[in-house]
């Protein structure tokens, strides 16, 4: 089906994913006159142990906020989904004498999150923190303290702006907790940037998606990228019912690289750290015969080489500050592969926008 007749610009989803780079200039603009960050940092000691807590988008939200939390500020932190709390509670204490917790939830009103954060609170006296784009949830009534970003709420169904806005939020705070203000600094320039290149890595993906359809879609990064290809493979998921896959880049070697055919769509989030050995395995699996799709800031000869899309994205700042935009460019795959076959991304199949349990 040709994508541009059907009319897919009146699709909420699509408007929220082109909003992303003026919508993450508001929200900065918010942290910095709140001054909501600081308040919830300022409790308890300067070396604390951290449990990031999400269910859906909002798991692999923790993932990726998690990681750049440590790299921010040498403190540990991890992510866990709102259900191993609750069903595996002892999984969860750690011998940290501050152990913090951090509960993401868009709505605020997701069942597992919600009871998570008054497990955390209520039984385990975890100090825990709320962040959400919903004003007065459920969740704000379980935690200590909860930063509210309503200028990233979407009617979309499935999480977009709102995924990039509270990652680049709690990055903005762990930057803040270490004393970071270039880091900060960095993260406005990248937002103002992002904005004038969202709309030509739209056009880009469309025209990509619009010549090939694949049978599996295969999502790769390291370290805080891990977490973006997680995001990524249930974005193409949830818009184009598609069967995708996540895995550390060169974990893919170790058996999943079975599955590579001419069908297979293999997206790399090329970091800075590991960008050597990430491109070894690029170069691989186009030699099996893949598809290769390199999302990265600054492209070489062997990255255009072996890459049939290069998306770049010329961003200021180190691979921390471009993480949330790393997501984009699969947002847009999922949204156009669910408009090429016939889908409607605003009306996900088999999906509610929030999760309620009885
Ligand atoms: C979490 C979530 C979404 C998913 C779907 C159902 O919601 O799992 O990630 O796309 O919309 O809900 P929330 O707790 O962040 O509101």
């Amino acid at each position: 089906m040709a994508i541009k007749s059907t009319g897919y610009a009146r699709s909420e989803t699509y408007k929220e994913i082109l909003s992303q780079g003026e919508v993450w200039q508001s929200v900065l603009q918010q942290l910095k006159q709140s001054g909501a960050a600081e308040t919830m940092l300022q409790s308890g000691s300067r070396k604390a142990s951290w449990l990031f807590v999400g269910c859906g988008t909002s798991f692999y939200l923790a993932d990726a906020a998690a990681t750049s939390w440590t790299l921010l500020t040498g403190e540990p932190a991890r992510a866990v989904p709102g259900s191993e709390i609750l069903l595996y509670p002892d999984l969860t204490c750690s011998d940290s004498t501050d152990l913090r917790a951090i509960v993401i939830s868009r709505s605020g009103r997701t069942s597992e999150a919600v009871r998570a954060a008054h497990v955390l609170r209520e039984k385990m006296r975890i100090p825990t923190i709320g962040i959400t784009c919903a004003e007065k949830s459920e969740l704000e009534a379980e935690c200590d303290s909860t930063l509210v970003l309503n200028a990233a709420d979407e009617k979309s169904m499935v999480m977009t702006r709102s995924f990039t806005s509270m990652l680049i939020s709690l990055q903005w705070t762990a930057a803040q907790r270490a004393g970071n203000a270039e880091f900060c600094n960095f993260l406005e320039k990248m937002a103002v940037q992002f904005a004038t290149r969202i709309g030509s890595l739209a056009e880009y993906m469309e025209a990509f998606v619009e010549r090939r359809s694949f049978e599996d879609y295969v999502f790769l990064g390291q370290g805080p990228f891990h977490g973006i290809a997680r995001e990524a493979a249930l974005k193409v998921m949830e818009m184009s019912c598609s069967y995708s896959q996540s895995f550390h880049t060169l974990e893919f070697r170790h058996g999943p690289k079975a599955i590579v055919t001419p069908r297979t769509a293999l997206t790399f989030f090329l970091s800075q750290s590991g960008i050597a050995s990430e491109i070894e395995v690029l170069e691989e699996m186009k030699e099996l015969g893949g598809v290769t799709i390199s999302i990265c800031n600054a492209a070489n000869e062997d990255i255009r080489r072996a890459s049939d899309l290069v998306l770049e994205l010329n961003l200021p700042g180190d691979e921390l500050t471009h993480l949330a935009s790393h997501i984009v460019p699969s947002q847009l795959m999922g949204f156009f592969t669910g408009v090429g076959k016939g889908l409607n991304p605003d009306q996900p199949k088999n999906l509610t926008r929030v999760v309620v349990l009885d």
